[in-house]
C-alpha cells in the first residue's frame, strides 16, 4: 500500500495533477482489478480469455490465480475450440483472444497445437488458417464468416505474435475501412490497433499511402464518435476506443475526458459484467492490446489479494411490475404476452418467468462471453449464419446491454424482434 501511494504521488509530482485525485483513480482501477479477479470464480461456463488479457495486462497481479486461470484456458477452453476446429467452425475471434492470452503470460505458443483432420498444428497456424478462409469469404460474399470485429483481432493476434501478417489479408481489412464497411466504435477500435500494429511491424510496405489513409479515417470516426461528456460511441465502446486512440499514438491528455467518462461509469456501478471490466481497465492504465507485444512478464508485481466479502443476499422486491413481451418473427408477425415480475428482475428472469406461465411463449439462449445470448423465441432461431439475431428494446430503444444484466425497474414493453445485420 506504501509503495502504491508513493507511485500514485510520483505520478502525480509529474503530472501536476492534485495527488487526490491521482490515488483515487489508482484505487479505482484496483477495485475494477479485484472484480475481474472475483470474476473467476463466480464465472459459470468456460474461462475468459478477454478477461485475462486484462488481468495480465493490468499494473498489478495475483500471479497464483492468473497462472491457475491460465491452466484453466490451456483445458477447458482450448478443448472448446478443438471442437469447433472439429466442426470445421470459424472461431476466428475466439482463437485470437486465446492466442492474446496465452502472449500475455508470455507462454510459448508454438507449443499449443490443435488436430483438423489427421494432422496436428500449431495454434499460429490454425489462425492463419482461419484468416486466409475469412479473406476468401469477403471476396467472395464482402463480408467476413464472423464480423470484421473478429477479423481484426485476428490481424492483432497473428502481429502481437510475430507473425507476418499475409498482405492480402491486411489489405482486406483498409479495403472495408475504404469501403464504410467498418462503422461501429468496438470495430473501427479494432480494426485501428490492427491496422496500427501492421504498420509498426513494417510488413506493408508497397501499400503504405493506404494503410496510413485507412487509419486516419479510423481515427476521425472515432474522434467524431466523441460525446460531450467524454464517451465515444457508448459506454461500453469507450474502452476500446481509447485503447485504439493511445495505440495510434494519440496523447493521453488527449483521451483524458474519455477516460474520466469510464471512471464515472465504473464508479456508478455500470460495469457488473466481467467482459465489460475486461474492456475498459487496459484503457484505463493506458494500455492496449498492441502492448502484449512487448510483455515480458519479469518483476511483475504481486500484492493483488482478494479481501473474503460477506455474501450479499439480495430478496426479491416485494414491488411488482407488468412486463409485456412482444415477439416479432422473421415473417412479421407479431405476439403479445404480459407478466409480472419483482421490481428489478434481469430481463431473462422476466422471459423465464413468462415461459413457466405456459401461456405459449418459449425461448432458448447460447452462451457468449458476455453471458447468455437469446437465441431462440418461440421454436424461432435468429441464426447467425443467415444473419440474423433476436434484437431486444424496451419501449422502442435499442437495451443496451444483454438478457442478463437489463433489469427491470418498472412497467414496460419489451420487443424481440427477429432482425437482419
Ligand atoms: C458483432 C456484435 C454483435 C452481432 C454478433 C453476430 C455477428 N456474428 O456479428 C449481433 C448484431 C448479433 C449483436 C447483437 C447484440 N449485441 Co452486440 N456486439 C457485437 C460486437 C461488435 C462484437 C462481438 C464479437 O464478435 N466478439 C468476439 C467474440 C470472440 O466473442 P464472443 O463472446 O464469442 O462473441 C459472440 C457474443 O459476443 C455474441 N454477442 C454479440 N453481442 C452480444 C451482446 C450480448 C449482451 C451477449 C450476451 C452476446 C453478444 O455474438 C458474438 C459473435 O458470435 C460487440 C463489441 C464488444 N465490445 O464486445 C458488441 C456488443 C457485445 N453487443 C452489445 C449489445 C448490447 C448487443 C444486443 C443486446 C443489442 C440489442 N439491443 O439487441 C444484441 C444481443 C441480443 C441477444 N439476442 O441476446 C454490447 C453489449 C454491452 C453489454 N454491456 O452487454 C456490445 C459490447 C456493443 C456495445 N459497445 O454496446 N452484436
Amino acid at each position: 500500500m506504501l509503495s502504491l501511494v508513493i507511485v500514485a504521488g510520483l505520478l502525480a509530482f509529474a503530472s501536476g495533477k492534485p495527488c487526490k485525485t491521482q490515488t483515487s483513480n489508482i484505487e479505482l482501477h484496483m477495485s475494477l482489478n479485484k472484480n475481474l479477479l472475483r470474476s473467476l470464480e463466480t464465472q459459470e461456463g468456460l474461462p475468459n480469455p478477454s478477461v485475462h488479457l486484462a488481468l495480465r495486462l493490468s499494473n498489478f497481479h495475483n500471479l497464483a490465480k492468473e497462472s491457475e486461470h491460465l491452466n484453466k484456458l490451456k483445458n477447458d477452453l482450448h478443448n472448446d475450440i478443438q471442437s469447433s476446429l472439429s466442426n470445421s467452425q470459424s472461431v476466428v475471434g475466439l482463437l485470437s483472444l486465446y492466442t492474446l492470452a496465452l502472449k500475455s503470460s508470455c507462454y510459448d505458443l508454438n507449443t499449443i497445437t490443435f488436430t483438423a483432420g489427421e494432422r496436428s498444428e500449431t495454434l499460429l497456424t490454425h489462425l492463419k488458417k482461419q484468416m486466409e478462409q475469412e479473406k476468401e469469404h469477403i471476396a467472395f460474399s464482402h463480408r467476413p464468416l464472423t464480423n470484421f470485429y473478429q477479423y481484426s483481432l485476428g490481424v492483432i493476434a497473428l502481429c502481437v505474435s510475430g507473425i507476418r501478417v499475409n498482405h492480402h489479408v491486411s489489405n482486406t481489412l483498409i479495403k472495408a475501412v475504404e469501403h464504410e464497411q467498418v462503422n461501429d466504435t468496438d470495430t473501427c477500435a479494432m480494426a485501428g490497433m490492427a491496422l496500427q500494429c501492421v504498420k509498426d511491424a513494417g510488413s506493408h510496405v508497397h501499400n503504405a499511402a493506404e494503410l496510413d489513409t485507412a487509419l486516419s479515417k479510423i481515427k476521425q470516426k472515432l474522434l467524431a464518435s466523441r460525446r460531450n461528456d467524454g464517451h465515444i460511441g457508448n459506454e461500453f465502446s469507450t474502452g476500446f476506443a481509447v485503447q485504439a486512440l493511445l495505440a495510434m499514438g494519440s496523447p493521453v491528455a488527449e483521451c483524458a475526458a474519455s477516460m474520466e467518462a469510464i471512471r464515472t461509469d465504473a464508479r456508478n456501478n455500470k460495469y457488473h459484467n466481467a467482459m465489460a471490466i475486461s474492456q475498459v481497465l487496459p484503457a484505463l492504465q493506458q494500455k492496449s492490446y498492441l502492448t502484449v507485444k512487448s510483455k515480458e512478464c519479469l518483476n511483475e508485481d504481486d500484492t493483488l489479494v482478494l479481501e473474503p466479502i460477506d455474501p450479499v443476499v439480495v430478496l426479491p422486491s416485494q414491488t411488482k411490475v407488468t412486463v409485456t413481451v412482444e415477439v416479432v418473427t422473421s415473417s412479421g408477425a407479431a405476439a403479445l404476452y404480459s407478466v409480472e415480475v419483482p421490481k428489478g428482475s434481469s430481463l431473462l428472469e422476466a422471459l423465464e418467468l413468462l415461459k413457466i406461465k405456459n401461456v405459449g411463449f418459449t425461448f432458448d439462449k447460447e452462451s457468449s462471453l458476455w453471458g447468455p445470448f437469446l437465441s431462440v423465441v418461440n421454436g424461432e432461431q435468429a441464426r447467425q449464419s443467415d444473419r440474423r439475431y433476436w434484437h431486444l428494446s424496451s419501449d422502442g430503444t435499442a437495451l443496451g446491454e444483454g438478457i442478463i444484466d437489463f433489469k427491470i425497474d418498472g412497467a414496460q414493453k419489451i420487443t424481440l424482434k427477429n432482425t437482419i445485420y
